[in-house]
């Protein structure tokens, strides 16, 4: 495709509702753009009011449709949704699954267009990196060191470098993110004030399947087998909130003991933190908390959290030294 010629989709199955040509009533046709130059052209014609960016990298499920729709919502009648599909290089570490990473663009486009998306990005990496590696990058600080920075070093430099590059090339009002991605979320929150960039961040409660796997481009990956493993991480999360009103000690510690039943499942951590911070919460630690884990079932990492309402004052947030131990010793574990 030449530049600055972005091409409009109008066919697939669940485009063809809502792509109508001129004429047409509704929704105007969604516009694929593969390269900056063909961005900039259409971004052009967005200015009619707010533009809501939803980054994503593909393989589009029904956790990503929550945050369409909400973005939808957030744009209103006079607004547009831009959607941005990029599988970054840059956030995926050596031996991690940039390689076999799913990629669907013609599935996503139909999602995109029946959502009622009017814009997505989709470039190569060689477009969006055209001199190889990036010499600068963003550096996400303390918050990006701990838990999903510990695991995966280099991610959150990856993850808050590709997002800052979209911000500059979108220019939304609003960037829409999911919670199950806590500390990303908590990352981006941060770089945005941080940095002035002048954009409303707002996120959207994880989506889960019927059986309480919150929906992932990598959930693709799991064998039924390993499937029914992986359910011990919701699982687990679902019986630590429940002990909410008694504090971040019983929190954790029923959320351990679920773990500890599912062998298969090899747990990198679980902690109840603090949701900006992600500091493991302390005494007298009352209000919004998380309850984070990452684990594996098989070749198949997964991450979750689900928020908790702690009880103020005293035992509200403390840990027991024995948790504080365990939570060390899983980090130090892996
Ligand atoms: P990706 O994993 O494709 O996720 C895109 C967005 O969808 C993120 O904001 C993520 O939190 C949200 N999301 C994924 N699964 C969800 C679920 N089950 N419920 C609610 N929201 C969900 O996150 C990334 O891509 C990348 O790191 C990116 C920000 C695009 C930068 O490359």
């Amino acid at each position: 495709m030449s530049a600055g010629a972005p091409s409009r989709q109008a066919g697939g199955p669940a485009a063809a509702g809502s792509a109508g040509g001129p004429a047409a009533a509704g929704p105007a046709a969604l516009v694929l753009a593969r390269t900056k130059a063909e961005l900039a052209g259409a971004r052009a014609g967005l200015d009619h009011g707010p533009v809501v960016l939803v980054p994503t990298m593909g393989a589009l499920h029904g956790g990503h449709s929550t945050l369409l729709r909400a973005a939808r919502a957030l744009a209103g009648p006079d607004g547009s949704v831009v959607v941005s599909i990029f599988v970054n290089p840059l956030q995926f570490g050596p031996g991690e699954d940039l390689d076999r990473y799913p990629r669907t663009l013609d599935d996503d486009l139909a999602m995109c267009a029946g959502a009622g998306v009017s814009l997505v990005f989709a470039p190569s990496a060689a477009e969006m990196y055209p001199n190889g590696q990036p010499e600068v990058t963003v550096d996400p600080g303390p918050v990006g060191q701990v838990f999903e920075g510990q695991f995966r070093p280099g991610f959150f430099d990856g993850v808050l470098t590709v997002v800052l590059k979209l911000l500059h090339l979108t220019r939304p009002a609003i960037v829409v993110f999911g919670e199950k991605d806590a500390q990303q979320l908590a990352l981006v929150r941060r770089m945005i004030s941080d940095t002035d960039l002048n954009i409303d961040v707002e996120s959207v409660p994880t989506a889960r399947d019927a059986d309480g796997l919150a929906t992932s481009s990598r959930n693709r990956y799991l064998s039924a087998a390993e499937r029914r493993v992986a359910l011990a991480l919701p699982r687990a999360l679902s019986t630590g909130q429940a002990r909410a009103a008694d504090g971040a000690a019983a929190v954790l510690s029923a959320a351990q003991e679920v773990l500890r039943a599912e062998p298969a499942l090899a747990v990198d951590y679980v902690a109840v933190v603090d949701p900006r911070t992600f500091t493991a919460v302390r005494a007298g630690h009352g209000g919004p908390a998380l309850l984070v884990a990452a684990a594996r079932a098989g070749g198949t990492r997964l991450i979750d959290n689900v928020p908790l309402v702690l009880p103020a004052g005293p035992g509200g947030g403390r840990l027991s030294d024995a948790a504080e131990e365990g939570l060390a010793r899983d980090a130090a574990d892996d």
